[in-house]
């Protein structure tokens, strides 16, 4: 198997990194140098016609793009630790949280990235400036959100375990601070959270 992939801070890669990491696995890496635009080359867009990365080339020449579609094809390969729920509530928390993140909280950071950061200009020459200081607020919102769901005191965001959902929004969170939108300091439950996760070993997996 091959992954396709680019390092820190990219967070989409980074989340498959941390999720292999939590599970002892490892995989060649094939580093998809964004900056020279490898992602948008003709045979890269054969394997992922987004031009996106990551994307998994698998032992049968198969190719799966999705981060998350990618660690739940690792995840039916190796069950053990489960990182998609343990039982049938518990897998609905995870994909609950995932989704909440991926909507709620990377969406907004998107738009700033795309709208707002001089470093995406270049490539995005149309920037929707406005939009793009908008959604420093959406996303200071979800922030403040998911801050008074984690007031109940788990541990992690879907529950008790450390799951998917937790590397979704640890990716999330650490791609935001480099866009300069940090966790509002009052989120305390949320920056108690953010330094549990980030102590975990996987975390340094870029
Ligand atoms: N939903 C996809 C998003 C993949 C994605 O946006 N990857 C970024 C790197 S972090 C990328 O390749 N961006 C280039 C582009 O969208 O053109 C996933 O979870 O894998």
């Amino acid at each position: 198997m091959k992954l396709y992939t680019e390092n820190y801070p990219a967070p989409n890669p980074r989340k498959v990194h941390i999720y292999l990491a939590e599970k002892g696995l490892s995989v060649d890496r094939v580093h998809t140098r964004m900056a020279e635009r490898q992602h948008k080359a003709p045979d890269f867009m054969q394997k992922n016609s987004l031009g996106q990365v990551p994307v998994l080339e698998t032992d049968d020449g198969k190719f799966i793009s999705e981060s998350i579609a990618i660690c739940r094809y690792f995840e039916a390969l190796h069950p053990a630790p489960p990182m998609f729920g343990r039982d049938p509530f518990d897998a609905a928390m995870v994909e609950m949280w995932i989704r909440r993140a991926e909507f709620r909280l990377w969406n907004p950071m998107g738009q700033v990235w795309i709208n707002a950061d001089p470093r995406t200009a270049v490539v995005n020459p149309n920037q929707f400036k406005d939009y793009g200081e908008h959604s420093k607020k959406i996303l200071a919102g979800a922030m403040k959100w998911i801050d008074r769901e984690l007031g109940d005191g788990r541990e992690f965001l879907a529950g008790k375990q450390f799951t998917m959902a937790d590397i979704v929004l640890l990716c999330g969170l650490d791609f935001a601070k480099f866009i300069h939108q940090d966790i509002p300091e009052e989120a305390q439950n949320l920056r108690a959270w953010h330094a549990r996760v980030s102590a975990r070993p996987s975390a340094r997996a870029t």
